[in-house]
């Protein structure tokens, strides 16, 4: 039995009690990814592994392809839904059809993402089924509300090879939408050795097998991970109102010029304000705005 002193490696996945390493540098004779328990030490300090998780392990078993994380290095992010670690960027992919592109739900979906602070991409999926007048349409629409959108078809495999490249330059990129829109598929189109499971064509989702909520990354290219993540259809908005605008690419650019006279200004006509009125997501913002006020009414009075 060979065994190696400890060595660093990503996790990318969790199964029951253990860790999948994947290693950053496999020395002659040890397979790449292993199979880790954590150190009792560890879980004794209440320290919790994420998939993304650096970390350094100890008592590597090559023939078992076994090891112990003895180490968890800290974090530069984290997210909770899906828990993942160090996560660079987050795609939001969206179909403009099978299901309809939905204005609230995108936005949602964006919005959400912007909250966790990290660079933020739009993903506009299955544009096979649209013809070049309504891409175009639907590029300005989307550069409107701040994005530069990637228009993909797995069914086609057009847009693939750009999603490939903006994404190599990410070192760990979570893609998050409603369910059915193709992520999965994409992962397909970009990594055909995955084949992921796919809904079948009448939009339903592998009824009678539990949805495993689990994460697991992908290498993409040495130093370029991709997650697939289960969706969710209406995530909230996570924000209390005067943290609102901020999210809005289209709202933040507007304040880099002229920003505000009031720094707690929520740009509904205060004076000396420096956000227009005219962008699409203005009602948007407003009827979010009064939605979080409704919500945080009830504590204040009670
Ligand atoms: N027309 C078309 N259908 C697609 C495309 N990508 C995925 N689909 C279909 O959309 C359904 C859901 O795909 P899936 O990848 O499972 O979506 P996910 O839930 O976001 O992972 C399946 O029936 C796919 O065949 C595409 O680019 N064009
Ligand atoms: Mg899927
Ligand atoms: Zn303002």
């Amino acid at each position: 039995m060979s065994k190696v002193s400890d060595s660093a490696g990503t996790v990318v996945a969790l199964q029951a009690n253990y860790l999948e390493v994947q290693l950053d540098h496999a020395p002659a004779g040890v397979p790449d990814r292993l199979l880790c328990t954590r150190r009792t030490r560890l879980a004794h300090r209440g320290a919790v592994v994420y998939v993304g998780d650096r970390v350094h392990l100890d008592a590597i078993d090559a023939d078992q392809a076994r090891a112990v994380v003895a180490d968890v290095e800290p974090r530069s992010s984290w997210l909770s839904r899906p828990a993942v670690a160090n996560v660079s960027t987050v795609v939001v992919a969206l179909s403009i059809d099978q299901p309809r592109f939905d204005p609230d739900q995108a936005s949602r979906f964006l919005l959400t993402a912007e909250g966790t602070g990290l660079a933020v991409q739009l993903l506009l999926t299955k544009c096979d089924l649209i013809d070049a007048a309504d891409r175009r349409a639907y590029r300005s629409r989307l550069s409107g509300w701040g994005y530069d959108p990637l228009l993909i078809s797995s069914a086609t495999g057009e847009g693939i090879d750009c999603l490939r490249q903006r994404l190599q330059s990410s070192s760990l990129a979570v893609i998050c939408g409603p369910s059915g829109v193709g992520k999965s598929s994409a992962l397909n189109a970009l990594m055909p050795q995955l084949s992921l499971r796919v809904a079948d064509l009448s939009g339903r989702l592998q009824r009678g097998r539990h949805t495993t909520r689990h994460v697991e990354l992908f290498s993409l290219s040495p130093g370029a991970r991709v997650a697939d993540t289960p969706g969710f259809n209406r995530p909230d908005i996570p924000v209390d109102a005067s943290e609102l605008g901020v999210l809005f690419p289209e709202l933040r650019r507007q304040l880099d010029p002229w920003p505000c006279r009031f720094r707690d200004c929520l740009h509904r006509g205060e004076p000396g304000c420096g956000v227009s009125r005219d962008w699409e997501r203005y009602e948007f913002y407003i009827k979010a705005l009064d939605d979080l006020k409704n919500l945080s009414r009830p504590s204040r009075a009670g």
